[in-house]
């Protein structure tokens, strides 16, 4: 049989990513805390190699390819696979009431922020613009009270969603909260430091500190250029 014509690496995963993408830092993380061996491909999105479609016909990254052929997509799908396949890696908790509290805050935070960081760069007026930032802080505050009742369910000092243990809570969702510093210098939006917004101050504070969240964290400098393409010319 013919080996597929495209490059992958023998017998390991092979992940096809690409370092600024805030969809394929989740299967990176996911990846690297489960502490699979793997190799990633960084994938030009400017420059997409021809080959690419034979991987993922949306030419989309993150993409995974198992060991045995089987290529996967989707980086919420990714990273659940790697929780799944890897338990040890305990990126999700094996009580079935904690794993669905835990998805209902990933699914909170992706339909709250994630359209609103994107909405408030794109908007093309003032009122849009004004809008979209609205959304987003009360996403925001939606995000914090969804912290603050977990920890009173878990109790004890930690400040990760499963208190000191990294998980899919913050694998699949602090490379959207590290953007907002785009949103900060594009549209002169702030987190705002009172306790209505704590918990989402403390939890930063917690995840920034994780080597998950550091090996992969985009430089402030590059987010805010890379994030400068939604931005509509005329404002
Ligand atoms: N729903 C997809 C979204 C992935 C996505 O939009 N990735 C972007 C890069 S951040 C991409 O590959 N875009 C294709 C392009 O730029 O041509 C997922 O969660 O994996």
């Amino acid at each position: 049989m013919s080996s597929p014509a495209y490059p992958y690496e023998e017998n390991i995963y092979t992940l096809y990513s690409n370092a600024n993408c805030p969809f394929a830092q989740r299967a990176l993380r996911a990846f690297y805390i489960a502490q699979v061996p793997h190799k990633v491909i960084e994938i030009d999105l400017t420059n997409k190699p021809d080959w690419y479609h034979l991987v993922n016909p949306q030419l989309k990254v993150p993409a995974l390819r198992t060991p045995s052929g089987t290529i996967l997509i989707e980086s919420l799908v990714l990273s659940e696979f790697a929780a799944d396949q890897f338990p040890d890696s305990h990126l999700l908790p094996s009580d079935a009431t904690e794993r669905a509290q835990l998805r209902l805050f990933v699914e909170i935070f992706s339909s709250r922020i994630i359209p609103n960081i994107f909405g408030s760069l794109r908007g093309t007026n003032a009122k849009e613009i004004e809008e979209k930032k609205a959304a987003l802080l009360a996403g925001l505050k939606e995000v914090n009270g969804e912290l603050v009742k977990q920890w009173e369910r878990i109790g004890g000092d930690g400040a990760l969603w499963l208190g000191d243990k990294v998980s899919l809570a913050e694998v699949n969702t602090v490379s959207f909260y590290n953007l907002l510093v785009a949103v900060e210098h594009h549209r002169g939006f702030a987190v705002p430091d009172t306790d209505e917004f704590a918990a989402l101050h403390r939890w930063a504070a917690a995840f920034t500190k994780l080597p998950a969240y550091t090996e992969f964290k985009v430089d402030d400098d590059q987010a805010i250029n890379k994030m400068k393409k939604f931005v509509p010319e005329a404002n």
